[in-house]
């Protein structure tokens, strides 16, 4: 028996586990290009063993982050044909090519279905624009640097994203393609909303009924939108749509160190102090008017009936046993 995972696999793992590689999508890549090292590093000797390291290698890359739905749904685009393909009896090597064009599919159709949305979305801006963003995702990236590229000519407002601060790569990448960007502190949004045209944010999840899991602060901003009645849209791939949901999983936030907020000089003179680092958080479906995905443009409302055609109806129930957290 091998069941010794590729290195690549630990390192991609970490890289996941501290940010270095980071974003829903490439999160999702990452895992289904780890899934792929193993399936050509293993040792395995037989498919049965193949099999078992490709499991093995999936639960490391699931226990990553727990919040992008990206990440288990990438993993299970690759096994749940991996386990398809065993089944069927293919030997070891047959299995291993098979694997591998898997992953390389999953990032082919991830990588196709961002340049959809920015078709799509980059058809709701105009010219003269003020559009908000916050963090930094490359869907929504990938559409406002589209309808600059199409010759539409708005600006820019990127909220600088407390704690990793995530919005200074948004505003680079956004100036540096010519658009005009002002960066902001988090807590200017609402002192902006006013003048703002539309909103547009990623997403690490959408839930069965609509609702958006992003980065922390999106709700606000969400929130202040409505208030200004200023539209909120929302850029993401349908693999970012949690087939749990549908039987009523709530998505788990994740809570990362407190190191990302203070340093620890400042916890050790103050040792009776909490402090607490969700890093996402929940946009209700009536704060959205739409999301922008690979598919066509979608009301939140329809979010369950994208999961039905991903997944069919029932899809968390029939999920792989390895596959639930
Ligand atoms: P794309 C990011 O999370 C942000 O919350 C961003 O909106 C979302 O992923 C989607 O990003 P983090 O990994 O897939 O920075 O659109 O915590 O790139």
């Amino acid at each position: 028996m091998s069941f010794m995972v590729s290195p690549e696999v630990l390192r991609i793992a970490e890289d996941i586990r501290n940010m270095k590689i980071r974003g829903a999508s490439y999160i999702a890549r990452s895992a289904a290009q780890a899934l792929m090292k193993e399936a050509s590093q293993s040792k395995a000797k037989n498919s049965d063993e193949l099999i078992m390291d490709l499991t093995q290698a999936a639960r490391i890359l699931l226990h990553t982050r727990p919040t992008a739905v990206s990440l288990p749904n990438a993993i299970r685009y690759v096994m749940v044909r991996a386990y398809q393909l065993y089944e069927k009896g293919l030997l070891l090597e047959d299995l291993r090519s098979e694997v591998i064009k898997v992953a390389e599919k999953f990032i082919e159709t991830s990588k196709m279905a961002v340049k959809k949305i920015a078709e799509y979305g980059s058809k709701r801006i105009e010219d003269g624009d003020l559009v908000m963003t916050h963090c930094h995702s490359t869907a929504a990236c990938a559409i406002l640097l589209k309808a600059w590229e199409e010759g539409k000519r708005f600006e820019v407002i990127s909220t600088e994203t407390r704690p990793r601060y995530q919005g200074r790569i948004t505003a680079s990448i956004l100036s540096r393609a010519g658009i005009p960007v002002t960066l902001i502190v988090d807590s200017a949004a609402r002192f902006f909303m006013e003048k703002v045209d539309k909103v547009i944010v990623g997403a690490d999840a959408v839930a069965a009924n609509g609702a958006v899991v992003n980065k922390i602060g999106t709700s606000l901003i969400a929130l202040a939108a409505h208030e200004a009645r200023v539209n909120f849209f929302v850029a993401a791939e349908t693999y970012k749509f949690s087939p749990e949901t549908m039987l009523g999983s709530l998505i788990k936030i994740e809570e990362r160190s407190p190191l990302e907020v203070v340093d620890e000089k400042f916890l050790t003179e103050n040792p009776n102090l909490r402090v607490l680092n969700p890093v996402f958080d929940v946009t209700p479906p009536t704060y959205i008017d739409i999301i922008i995905t690979e598919k066509g443009v979608i009301p939140p409302g329809a979010a369950i009936l994208v999961l039905k055609e991903e997944f069919g109806w029932f899809s968390a129930v029939r999920l792989p046993e390895f596959l639930k957290f």
